[in-house]
C-alpha cells in the first residue's frame, strides 16, 4: 500500500461519525446563547456556529501552515499527525470540518477523498436504494401525505449536496493556501450563489410535493405553530431526549421556535424584517444598494454582510441564517426547558 494510499485510510477513520462528541471548554457570546450547554448538556458542533466556526478557521490556518510545510504525502502525514493530537483535547467535530475544508480547497490535501455522507454518517441519511426500474407501476397514495416525501428529507445524496455547498463556500471563509496567514476568503459571488443554490433546493422540494399531491412549502412565521411534525425513518438514530443529546430528533405537531437563553425570538424576527424592508426598498439601511450578492451575503451572514455587526444580537441585520437554523433545531427542547425553568408561562 502506498502512502497515500495510508493516509487516505487515516481519514476515513477520522472522519466516521461520533457519537457524543464532548463539550468545549468556553464559547463566545453569540453562538453560546445559541447553543446553551445549559440545554444541550454539551454543545454540538454545527457549520452555522460562527464561535465553532472561528476555532475551525483556526485549525484550518494552521492545518494549511503544516500541509505547506513538506511537498506531498510528507505535509499530509503532518496535517492528520497534528489531527489526531487536536482531536483528543477539541471537539473531534471541529477537527474534522477544518480536515474536511482543507481537503475541499487545498490543492495537496486534495488527492485525499472524502467518502460518501452515508459511509460516513450512516445513523443521519438513509442508504442509497436501487432506484425504482421506470416501468413499474407506482402507488399514489389517495390521500396527499407528509411521508410520501420522507425520502427526500433523509436522500443522502441531496444532503450531501447541501453539506458540500457549504464546503465550498464557508460562511467563515477559507484559507488560502498560498497565503495561510491572510484574512480568510469569502468567494466571488458568495452571496448572489447562497440565495441561488438554496432557491434550487426549494424548488426541486416544492416540485416533489406537487408530484405527490401537497401545496408547495409556505413562509413560516416566527410565532408559528407548525402543524406538521417530522417522524425520521426508523432506520435513522433519533435522540429520545428530542435533540439533547445528538443532533437529530423527532419532532411532534403543534410546534413553535422559543426563545434561547439570552436570545429570544423577537431578535430573529427584527432581523427577518429589517432584511425584508431592504430587500422590498431596494436599499439597506446605510443606503447601499440592495443586489442579489450583497442581500445574500448580509442573510447568510459572511463577511461580506453590509452590517459590521453582525455578530452582535443587538446589530440591525443580524446572522439570520445560522442562528434560524439553530433556533430550529433547538426546538424539540427549548420550549419544554423554559417550560421547566418557568412553569407559569
Ligand atoms: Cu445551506
Amino acid at each position: 500500500m502506498d502512502e497515500l494510499q495510508n493516509l487516505q485510510l487515516r481519514v476515513d477513520n477520522l472522519l466516521v461519525a461520533h457519537p457524543t462528541p464532548p463539550a468545549p471548554a468556553s464559547s463566545p457570546a453569540l453562538a453560546l446563547l445559541a447553543t446553551p450547554r445549559a440545554v444541550t448538556g454539551a454543545q454540538h458542533f454545527s457549520p452555522f456556529n460562527s464561535a465553532q466556526m472561528k476555532r475551525v478557521t483556526e485549525i484550518l490556518r494552521q492545518l494549511t501552515i503544516l500541509a505547506n510545510s513538506a511537498p506531498g504525502t510528507a505535509g499530509l502525514k503532518a496535517v492528520l499527525d497534528e489531527a489526531d493530537k487536536l482531536s483528543a483535547t477539541e471537539n473531534p467535530e471541529i477537527v474534522k470540518y477544518a480536515l474536511m475544508l482543507l481537503m475541499t480547497h487545498h490543492p495537496d490535501a486534495r488527492q485525499l477523498k472524502l467518502k460518501p455522507l452515508e459511509k460516513r454518517l450512516p445513523q443521519q441519511v438513509l442508504a442509497s436504494k436501487t432506484p425504482v426500474p421506470a416501468h413499474r407501476a407506482v402507488t399514489v397514495p389517495s390521500q396527499p401525505s407528509e411521508t410520501a416525501l420522507k425520502w427526500f428529507r433523509e436522500d443522502p445524496k441531496i444532503n450531501e449536496h447541501h453539506e458540500h455547498w457549504h464546503l465550498v463556500y464557508p460562511a467563515s471563509g477559507f484559507i488560502d493556501p498560498n497565503d495561510p496567514s491572510a484574512q480568510p476568503i469569502v468567494k466571488d459571488r458568495q452571496g448572489e450563489l447562497f440565495l441561488y443554490m438554496h432557491e434550487q433546493m426549494l424548488a426541486r422540494y416544492d416540485t416533489e410535493r406537487i408530484a405527490v399531491g401537497l401545496a408547495p412549502v409556505k413562509p413560516l412565521d416566527y410565532a408559528e405553530t407548525i402543524q406538521e411534525g417530522y417522524d425520521p425513518d426508523p432506520h435513522l438514530r433519533v435522540d429520545a431526549s428530542g435533540g439533547a443529546n445528538f443532533p437529530f430528533a423527532k419532532r411532534d405537531p403543534g410546534k413553535r421556535m422559543g426563545d434561547l437563553p439570552g436570545l429570544p425570538v423577537a431578535t430573529l424576527k427584527r432581523w427577518g424584517d429589517n432584511l425584508l424592508q431592504a430587500a422590498r426598498s431596494g436599499k439597506f439601511r446605510d443606503g447601499t444598494t440592495v443586489t442579489a450578492d450583497a442581500l445574500g451575503a448580509t442573510v447568510e451572514a459572511t463577511a461580506a454582510s453590509v452590517d459590521p455587526n453582525r455578530e452582535n444580537p443587538g446589530s440591525f441585520y443580524g446572522d439570520h441564517h445560522k442562528i434560524w437554523a439553530i433556533f430550529f433545531w433547538r426546538i424539540s427542547i427549548i420550549l419544554e426547558t423554559n417550560r421547566r425553568n418557568n412553569p407559569v408561562s
